[in-house]
């Protein structure tokens, strides 16, 4: 079995039903899964939209991360999500920010996901359940990374 570590974030409609929802569909295809709390967070990259509700969590699968990528996305469809501009408002977005130790880019799907450096949203929740993880780009652990942003932010 291989660990998925994700990325789940909501701001328009029922934002507490549409994480709920989501998680009911990952719990339902990822083993052992288990989530962050729940933060509310102001946006990023696009202002002009309503703040956001974000957590992460991981789990365990036998799929291939383009598996995992394509049951995601019809995750958010079923969720209801409908698309918008880049960085724009959504009911629901579910992002692979690990498989186990991978790096890949490929035109369809980066991994570790190329911005949760820059992403207090994400660093913040994972560093609540996953210090210690090691990214395989940086060889850095979370919470140096969450460390880094939070040190750059308040210079
Ligand atoms: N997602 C985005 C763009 N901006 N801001 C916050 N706070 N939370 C998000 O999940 C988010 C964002 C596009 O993926
Ligand atoms: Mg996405
Ligand atoms: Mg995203």
């Amino acid at each position: 079995m291989n660990k998925v570590i994700f990325a789940l974030g909501t701001n328009v409609g029922d934002k507490p039903l549409n994480l709920n929802k989501s998680k009911e569909l990952l719990d339902s295809f990822l083993q052992n899964t288990y989530y962050s709390s729940v933060i509310e967070t102001e946006p990023q990259y696009e202002l002009n939209q309503d703040s956001f509700l974000n957590q992460v969590g991981y789990g365990y699968t036998d799929s291939s991360p383009e598996e995992v990528l394509q049951q995601f996305k019809i995750f958010e469809n079923k969720i209801g999500r409908t698309p918008t501009y880049r960085f724009g408002p959504r009911e629901i977005d579910i992002d692979i920010l690990f498989y186990e130790d991978h790096i890949i880019n490929s035109p369809d799907l980066v991994i570790p996901h190329p911005r949760l450096y820059e992403r207090s949203f994400v660093l913040a929740p994972l560093n609540e359940i996953e210090p210690e993880w090691i990214c395989p780009n940086t060889r850095k652990t979370i919470q140096q990374l969450h460390q880094e942003l939070v040190t750059i932010s308040t210079d």
